[in-house]
Parts: structure tokens; sequence; C-alpha cells
């Protein structure tokens, strides 16, 4: 699939954004927007068919940053694996579709997630387990630069490369702000790519709104044998509507109708 297919995938799943957290009333709108890119490229170039299988050995995906989940399930909508109209049910009693990623027979999500820095040390036990039965298939995580405050995230870093996770592939959404604030004035987490390297993991950066780049990380990550490959993605919160743009106060707020009508333009025109 070419780059413009994917822009136009990636400007669909923003407005399914839009509207399924304008109906739910609540939930995450400014990292969801931020990582539409690179779910719109995961889902329909990076996995191509590894994950799109329920053979036991199948490439498995875990969001760490649980309450991104509006884009996952957005992207799993448009890619087949939900129907659409279902996400219409985002957070109401009895829906699948919970504010965070619950492992309850949706296709394709692997774990529960919501909890911030429980997804990642989950993925480093999945990664050992195939190693230890000498599967091909990769681990996939993904997290939130603000999440990456919690300790055992340098836990599941110090793991990943003791046991030298060559099928681990995390991926951050470094958008420099999280939930009451930026995170350089929250807890200082730069030089990023160097405190990651120093716990002997491969570290990439690239621009999360790049399709080229970021389908270019994925792959030179899934060839990196000889250890865990950690992606720095460059992203802004809110990509794509103005008034969401890299603003904070945008982590946990759902649009009214009138933003839901003005996001939903700003998108198509962009
Ligand atoms: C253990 C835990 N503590 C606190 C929260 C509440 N919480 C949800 S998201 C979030 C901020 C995370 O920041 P970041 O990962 O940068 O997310 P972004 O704002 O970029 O979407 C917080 C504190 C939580 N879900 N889990």
């Amino acid at each position: 699939m070419g780059y413009d297919d994917l822009k136009q995938h990636a400007k669909d799943i923003r407005k399914k954004i839009i509207l399924m957290l304008n109906k739910a009333g609540s939930g995450h709108t400014g990292g969801s927007l931020g990582m539409a890119d690179v779910f719109a490229a995961l889902y329909f170039r990076v996995f191509e068919k590894s994950i799109h299988t329920d053979k036991e050995d199948r490439d498995r995906f875990i969001l760490s940053n649980g309450h991104i989940n509006p884009v996952w399930y957005a992207a799993l909508a448009e890619a087949g694996f939900i129907p659409e109209k279902e996400l219409m049910t985002l957070r109401q009693v009895n829906s699948r579709l919970q504010g965070h990623p619950a492992n309850i027979d949706i296709p394709l999500v692997e774990l529960s997630t919501g909890s911030l820095g429980q997804g990642f040390p989950a993925s480093v036990g999945l990664a050992i387990g195939y190693k230890m039965d000498k599967k091909k298939s990769h681990v996939f995580v993904g997290l939130g630069d603000g999440e990456m405050e919690e300790g055992s995230i340098w836990e599941a870093l110090m793991a990943g490369a003791h046991y030298k996770l060559g099928n681990l592939i995390a991926f951050v959404d470094r958008n420099m702000v999280q939930q009451a604030g930026k995170t350089e004035e929250m807890m200082a987490l730069d030089p990023l790519k160097d405190k990651v390297e120093a716990f002997n993991w491969t570290v990439y950066e690239a621009d999360g709104h790049d399709f080229k780049q970021i389908i270019d990380t994925f792959e030179k990550a899934k060839n990196n044998k000889k250890g865990p490959s950690f992606i720095i993605f460059h992203t802004h919160m809110g990509q794509g509507v103005s008034f969401v743009l890299d603003n904070f106060e945008w982590h946990g707020v759902a649009p009214d109708d009138k933003q839901k009508e003005q996001a939903l333009k700003e998108i198509e025109e962009k």
C-alpha cells in the first residue's frame, strides 16, 4: 500500500476517533489523534498478515499506554477487525469497547491495559516465551512518554536487554506532554535516546507523522536480531486538529458537538 492510501486511512482513523469520543462524551482525544499515522502504518503495512491470525505464534501487539485505545479501536475498525458501527458504543455499559483495552473477545487485543507501566513488562515476558520456544514472531509494544515515569518501565528495559530479546520492538509516543503538563517539567526524560541506549537497547528515532520514516524504522527494528529495539516516535498531541495540537489539556477531554464539527472539517481539509 502506498503513502497516499496510508494518508487516507490515517484521516479516516482520525475522523473515527472524533466521532466515537464525541458520542462517548469522555475519553482521550489528544494522544489518540497524535498516534493515528503510526497506527495506520502498523495495520496497513507493518503487521501485514503477521498478527491477522489466530495462530498461537502470531506476532503480538500490546498497548501499554492503554488510555489511547480510541486510536487502536479506530484502526481495528478501519482494517475490518471490528464493525465500524460498534465504535459508537465506546465506554457504554455492556460494550466490548471500554475506556481502556480489555481482553474480552476483541480481535487482536491480547492484554487488558490502562494501568500505566504494566503492558511493557508483560510484553517482555511474551518475548522471553517466544525466544525460549525458538519462534520467529515479534512482540510489539506501544508506550507513552509520561508512562515512562513508571519504575516498572525501567525494570522492563533492564530485562529486555538482559535476555537479548531480538524479537521485542517497543515504541514510544514522544509527544512531550502528559496528563497535567509537559513531560520535561513534570519528570524530565531527556536525553531519552541516551538513557535507553545505556540500558543496551538499539534505539531509533523517527518523525511519527512521516509514513516513510515510520515504515523504514519498523523495518530496521524487525531486522535487528541482536537485542531489543526501541523506537522514539516524535509526534504532536492532537495532530490534525488545530485546537488540540500540542495542548496537554486535551489529554483526556472529548470534543463537544461544535468541536466535533470543526475537527472533522479540519481533518478533511488537511
Ligand atoms: C498507574 C497509573 N497511574 C496514573 C494513571 C492515570 N493516567 C492516565 S494517562 C496518564 C498520563 C500519561 O502520559 P503519556 O503517557 O505521556 O500520555 P499522553 O498524555 O501523551 O496521551 C496518567 C497519569 C494511570 N492510568 N495508571
